[in-house]
């Protein structure tokens, strides 16, 4: 038991329509000109900043001890839309602790959870409304909104994991998922 005494249980309610969790102790919000060099179209995310900057994503969550033992969630809610042709995405990451694997469970939209190791592999899983995507140890993971509403997750993951976004930023992932003339297209590129 820690000497610090033991943690009380606690619910909370979420909004499985909205994507929202009633009371979270943070809400991290991710707008437009927060992903710049992120996106294939730098122009049209420029654009997209200067009609307003929109938020594109918001993840809620509940504070928690950063401790090995406690399981850390959130709601991940990433809004429809797309820069040019390219869906919206989050940034993605490795796990800071990158033996740290994470679930992903779809409540809502449709799209993607596109993932990739440091050794060169890659997968692409559809989420839909009830998919749950297991993201294992030293995969990096980004999700990507390919359809018209929000894509909401629930995701839960070792709350001492940490996030380490510099690898991504620089090496992005190996495919990008546009949408064409109403039909969605996967692209493969070396990096970026
Ligand atoms: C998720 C992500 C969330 C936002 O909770 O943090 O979807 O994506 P980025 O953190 O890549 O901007 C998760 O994977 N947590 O570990
Ligand atoms: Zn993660």
């Amino acid at each position: 038991m820690p000497t610090s005494g033991l943690m009380q249980p606690f619910g909370v309610d979420v909004d499985l329509i909205e994507g929202i969790m009633t009371a979270p102790d943070r809400i991290a919000a991710t707008k437009a000109s927060d992903m710049r060099g992120y996106y294939q179209d730098a122009a049209a995310l420029e654009r997209l900043i200067e009609s307003g900057d929109p938020l594109l994503y918001e993840v809620f969550e509940k504070r928690l001890p950063l401790e090995p033992g406690h399981v850390m969630f959130c709601i991940s809610k990433l809004q429809p839309g797309r820069v040019g042709q390219e869906c919206f995405m989050t940034k993605g990451h490795y796990h800071e602790t990158a033996g740290a694997a994470e679930l992903y469970l779809c409540l809502r939209g449709r799209g993607y959870l596109l993932m990739k190791t440091a050794e060169g592999q890659s997968a692409l899983e559809p989420m839909y409304r009830g998919r749950l995507v297991y993201v294992p140890p030293y995969w990096a993971h980004r999700s990507i909104n390919s359809g018209q509403e929000p894509l909401i997750s629930l995701c839960a993951y070792p709350a001492d994991a940490g996030h380490n976004y510099g690898e991504i930023e620089t090496e992005g992932f190996p495919q990008r998922v546009l949408l064409r003339g109403g039909g969605e297209v996967i692209v493969s590129q070396a990096a970026g």
